[in-house]
Parts: structure tokens; C-alpha cells; sequence
């Protein structure tokens, strides 16, 4: 693959859930070696360090989101950030909880539509991450980031989105728990979802080769998230809201594997590892792992099946 200038953009956000410890996911991305692994690879690696958020109200503790005001400070700084980066490479966003993708999501889309190209978002998840403040149960805001993204109502108070995300564009992998008001919803968009049962029986590999397709087709910008509750817990144990039942180690180099080889990604995020749960940094590891698979690394220079 080409070289690239990859931004290590860290976003130490822990507003978005109730379990003290994200924060500490970008140190724990740059102590496992983040950046001397794109290095290798023949990458340019520019870390910005860790942000804060933007000036926001303080939060009160009333009502049923936990802690809003912080988290709607974290969408103007990483909207901005994203529209930045994106001008001049590759940002990497070091979560920080899953409500970094409000956004990082919607200045990938900013940055996409200021270059006349569609956006696509590949979610890479247990979980949808589709409600809004209204539909949410746990009253989390990392349960909300694509019903922020494509313009679903309810975010009073969050910047306006400007250019939402179309439901076509959107390829959810990885399912295995939906809430209820998620799941009537979703299955009311054209939102591509497949849940952990159908890669059990096709495949990770076909539902993947559709979407990257389309992205191709319509010469689309890709934007990657990747929660660690993807992974199966018992490879992925850093992360607060473990679900048995996911993906393997292969099935996610594969995934990282087929990003690469598409040449389109063009922004990534990687969210919710809290490193307070991790065993020796394994979790960590292994998502620096799966970065270096979706920016090149490879056993072989070229593919070695020959079957075709
Ligand atoms: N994540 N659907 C649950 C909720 O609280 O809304 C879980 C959300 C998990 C969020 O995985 O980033
Ligand atoms: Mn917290
Ligand atoms: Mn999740
Ligand atoms: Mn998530």
C-alpha cells in the first residue's frame, strides 16, 4: 500500500458511559507501540497528543443523560479536529469511549462533502450505537453516535449536523446486542447491519466484500470504528461493556485485511478499551495489531491463494 500520514489524534473521552477508565486508552495505544508500528509499515506517524474539550456548561447531574455538556464540548473539539486532519492525512482517533464518533463522524462527513465525495462508515461493533437522547435506556451517549451522524432528532444543545450521514452508506458488523427501540429503528433504514449469526454462518468475509464494493463504486470516502466489544471477550477483555459471542482474531484481521487491500479508508477510530480492565495490555496489543493489519502489514508482499 501507499505510504501514508497517518494523525494520531488522542481523545481521552469518558463522558459518554459510567465506568471511570477510557481515558487512559491513547496513553495505552502509545505504550503498546502504535506509532513505531506505522513507522515500520513506511507510514508518517504525527501525534497530536491528547485533546481536551471545548468550553461547554458545566453538568449538573439532573436529567437522563450522564453528562452531556462534556460530551457535546468533545464533538465541537474532535469535528474541528477531524475537518482538519483530514486535509492533510489519515487521523487515528485514540478513544476514549464510543461517543468520540459524534465527532469524529460528523467532520469526516464535513471534510467529505467540502470534496464533493460521499462518506461511507463501516461500525465495527456489538452494539448499533443507534439511539438518540430520547430513545436511550442507560441514558449513555456512546450508545448514540450514528443516530447523531445521520441526523436523527433529539440532540438539542449538540452542533447542528450539517452534511448526516445517508443510511445507505452505513455497513454495521459485529451485532449481538440490539436494544429494543435500536432494533425497531434500524430496521426501519436502509442501514446495512449484519449480526454475529450471519457471520457464523457466510462468513466475515462476504458481507465486507458488498460494502467495499459500493464505497468503490461510487469513489466514497471510508471512515472505520472500531470498539473493542467487536472482539470476543475473551481476546478483548479491556472494555466495559463485554458481550460473549464475537469476533475472533482472524475474523478481525481479515476485516482490517480487506480495508487495506480497498486502498480507501481515510479516517479511523479506535474506541471504548479501558485499559483499568485489561490483562497485561493484551487488549491494547491486539488493537495495534489490527491497526498494522489495516495499514498494510501483511505475511506475504503478495497474496499467496491461487485458486481463482
Ligand atoms: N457502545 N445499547 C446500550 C446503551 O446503553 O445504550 C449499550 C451501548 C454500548 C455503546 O458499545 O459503544
Ligand atoms: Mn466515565
Ligand atoms: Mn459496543
Ligand atoms: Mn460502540
Amino acid at each position: 500500500m501507499t505510504n501514508r500520514t497517518c494523525i494520531l489524534v488522542g481523545a481521552p473521552v469518558d463522558s459518554g458511559q459510567r465506568r471511570p477508565g477510557c481515558l487512559m486508552g491513547p496513553d495505552a495505544y502509545r505504550t503498546a507501540g502504535l506509532a513505531r508500528v506505522l513507522a515500520d509499515l513506511g507510514h508518517k506517524v504525527d501525534d497530536l497528543g491528547n485533546l481536551t474539550p471545548a468550553s461547554h456548561n458545566p453538568d449538573t447531574g439532573e436529567g437522563r443523560l450522564h453528562r452531556p455538556n462534556e460530551t457535546i464540548g468533545w464533538t465541537h473539539r474532535l469535528i474541528r479536529t477531524a475537518e482538519q486532519a483530514l486535509g492533510r492525512g489519515l487521523p487515528i482517533f485514540l478513544g476514549g469511549d464510543h461517543s468520540l464518533s459524534l465527532g469524529s463522524v460528523a467532520g469526516a462527513a464535513n471534510h467529505a462533502a467540502s470534496r464533493g465525495r460521499p462518506l461511507f462508515v463501516l461500525w465495527l461493533d456489538a452494539h448499533s450505537d443507534f439511539h438518540t437522547p430520547e430513545t436511550t435506556a442507560s441514558g449513555n451517549l456512546h450508545g448514540t453516535p450514528l443516530g447523531y451522524v445521520t441526523g436523527r432528532g433529539g440532540f438539542g444543545g449538540f452542533p447542528a449536523i450539517t452534511n448526516p450521514v445517508p443510511q445507505r452508506n452505513i455497513c454495521i458488523v459485529g451485532l449481538r446486542s440490539v436494544d429494543r427501540p435500536e432494533r425497531a429503528a434500524l430496521q426501519d433504514t436502509e442501514i446495512r447491519y449484519h449480526d454475529m449469526r450471519e457471520i457464523d454462518e457466510f462468513g466475515i468475509a462476504r458481507p465486507m466484500a458488498a460494502f467495499l464494493e459500493q464505497v468503490t463504486a461510487q469513489n466514497g470516502m471510508l471512515h472505520v470504528s472500531l470498539d473493542v466489544d467487536f472482539l470476543d471477550p475473551a481476546i478483548a477483555p479491556a472494555v466495559g461493556t463485554t458481550v460473549p459471542g464475537g469476533a475472533t482474531i482472524r475474523e478481525a484481521h481479515l476485516v482490517m485485511e480487506m480495508i487495506c487491500d480497498s486502498g480507501l479508508l481515510s479516517s479511523l477510530d479506535l474506541v471504548e478499551l479501558n485499559p483499568f480492565l485489561d490483562e497485561r495490555g493484551r487488549t491494547a496489543q491486539l488493537m495495534v495489531e489490527l491497526t498494522a493489519s489495516a495499514l498494510g502489514r501483511r505475511v506475504f508482499d503478495r497474496p499467496t491463494r491461487a485458486y481463482a
